[in-house]
Order: C-alpha cells, then sequence, then structure tokens
C-alpha cells in the first residue's frame, strides 16, 4: 500500500491572466507553479492552501473554491503526492518574492507549459474554465508520464 502525502496548491487567476511562480528550491524547482505545499498537523487543507500562498507570494484572499485533485506516483516511491488544487479569483497584496518562489504574472495564451510540471497542460484548461477536476498520475524522474488519467467532475 502506498501511504499519501497531503500537499496544497493555488492558483490565483485574473480576467486573461494568471499568476505563477518561479519555484526556486526544493521539489519541482526550476518550474513555474502554483502556490502551495505540505499540509501541517493540526491544519485543514484549505488552511494550508492559505498559509502556503501567504508565505510563498505574499498575497491573501477570501474565498478559495477547490477546483481539483492530483494524486501522483512516482516509480520507485513508497509515497502518493495527494494534491488539493484551489482557485482564487480575486486577491489582497502585491505578489511579492519569497525564498522559495519568484511570482509573475502569464496570459492565459502565454502559459510556460514547457518549463512545468508535464501535467499542468492536460489539466490547466479546466481550471481555467472553471471546470472540476481529478486526476491520477503516474511518473517516471519527474519528467515522464507513464500512465494517467484526468476527469471532470462535478463535485470534489
Ligand atoms: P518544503 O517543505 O518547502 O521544502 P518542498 O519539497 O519544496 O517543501 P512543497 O512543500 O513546496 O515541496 O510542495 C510541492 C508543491 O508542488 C505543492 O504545491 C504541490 C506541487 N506539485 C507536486 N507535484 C506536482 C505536479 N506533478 N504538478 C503540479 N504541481 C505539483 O502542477
Amino acid at each position: 500500500m502506498l501511504s499519501s502525502k497531503l500537499l496544497t496548491l493555488v492558483l490565483v487567476v485574473q480576467p486573461g491572466r494568471v499568476l505563477l511562480g518561479m519555484k526556486k528550491r526544493g521539489f519541482g524547482a526550476g518550474r513555474w507553479n502554483g502556490f502551495g505545499g505540505k499540509v501541517q498537523p493540526g491544519e485543514t487543507i484549505e488552511e494550508a492552501a492559505r498559509r502556503e500562498l501567504l508565505e510563498e507570494s505574499g498575497l491573501t484572499v477570501n474565498t478559495l473554491e477547490k477546483i481539483g485533485n492530483l494524486k501522483f506516483e512516482m516509480v520507485d516511491d513508497k509515497e502518493l503526492l495527494d494534491v488539493h488544487v484551489f482557485r482564487t479569483d480575486s486577491y489582497n497584496g502585491e505578489p511579492t518574492e519569497s525564498e522559495e518562489m519568484r511570482p509573475q504574472w502569464f496570459g492565459w495564451d502565454q502559459i510556460p507549459f514547457s518549463q512545468m510540471w508535464p501535467d499542468d497542460i492536460l489539466w490547466f484548461p479546466m481550471m481555467l474554465q472553471k471546470k472540476k477536476f481529478v486526476g491520477y498520475f503516474k511518473f517516471q524522474d519527474h519528467n515522464v508520464i507513464l500512465s494517467s488519467t484526468l476527469k471532470e467532475v462535478e463535485e470534489l
């Protein structure tokens, strides 16, 4: 049995643009991604999402919408990543670089998928259209998707 690690991922979306951060260190370093990280003991998933968003981008939000659940298995790794994805359409503050992330806005037609996790190009269109989704991806070497399932759902 694989044990699983709870993680969050927040996408800040505005009409025509989305905020991504360049991950400067740790897991996924060198890739653009949403903001997020591990859920700590005693925290709800949404509290963790808000904390990581603030720590990594300097932003706070009034509402976070649950938009996706993605599970990632790495070949030869016994831990499954269980990533809870949120979208927010409004925020407070100014995006600010942190030790972990360098934030930057991208137009919806200029999302740098070649410098992102390879699964992102598959589910970003659903996320931008406010459709909810669940997916499972089996990775080799953080670069190759060996198998996957992804579908739109009514509820999460
Ligand atoms: P710390 O504790 O900061 O050293 P770190 O190892 O850097 O942790 P962390 O906590 O930033 O990792 O979490 C990894 C982030 O990457 C989470 O927001 C989830 C996200 N993530 C992991 N696999 C992903 C994938 N395949 N596609 C994607 N995001 C992914 O879009």
